[in-house]
């Protein structure tokens, strides 16, 4: 990986890599199946390894189908923000939800749910989509004295988006490997990743 050593002190964290996101799923992000042996082969050089599940209650606010008429991948307002609504996936204890069947899931030292809240939306592993409810992972890499995260997994644009964006507000650096995400691409959401991650100088590692 370029010119980085990876010390005892860096964190990969490997987001969403679930059965729904992947080839088949309610919630397929193209090309997601890829991202498996590229993951599991990172996970040999990290001494410290985080998986994170996207786990809905069944009727979880972010379903379409909780609200009457609305589509999947259309917006609404919530009290927290804008949120949009997708296809009922990563149910709680469903096939959807598991981690790939491929992925060294045993490598992980933990495992952090997110989403739970019925009526609040967690695409990043840091913060709740009210940007304020903590996850509790903050607590993990501050405990540990995490100095670098790297993150991977499904989908680049939406959760491991957002779980980048919040690590480096903490002032922790952190890098994007890019061969072990790909993106969904839903309203331009990919170029204003891209952007984002300029603004805020997290680095794509190829
Ligand atoms: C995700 C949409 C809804 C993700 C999770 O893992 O990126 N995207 N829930
Ligand atoms: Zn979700």
């Amino acid at each position: 990986m370029r010119d980085i050593t990876i010390e005892s002190t860096d964190l990969l964290l490997v987001i969403d890599v679930q059965n729904d996101f992947c080839q088949g799923g309610a919630l397929a992000v193209p090309g997601g199946d890829e991202v498996v042996p590229v993951i599991n082969a990172l996970m040999g050089h990290f001494s410290q390894v985080v998986l994170t599940q996207d786990w809905h209650p069944a009727g979880h606010s972010s379903f379409a189908s909780s609200h009457d008429g609305a589509e999947p991948f259309s917006e609404i307002d919530m009290p927290y923000g804008p949120q949009t609504l997708w296809p009922d996936h990563c149910v709680q204890g469903s096939a959807g939800a598991e981690f790939h069947a491929q992925l060294d899931s045993h490598a992980a030292h933990a495992i952090v749910r997110k989403g739970n809240n019925k009526a609040l939306d967690s695409y990043s592993a840091i913060l709740e989509n009210d940007h304020r409810t903590p996850t509790g992972l903050m607590g993990f890499i501050r405990e540990r004295d995490i100095q670098r995260v790297f993150c991977c997994g499904l989908a680049l644009d939406f959760c491991v988006r957002f779980s980048a964006e919040d690590i480096s507000d903490q002032g922790i650096e952190c890098f994007l490997i890019g061969a072990a995400c790909r993106g969904i691409d839903l309203n331009g959401s990919m170029a204003a990743a891209t952007e984002s991650f300029a603004d805020k100088g997290i680095t794509i590692l190829s």
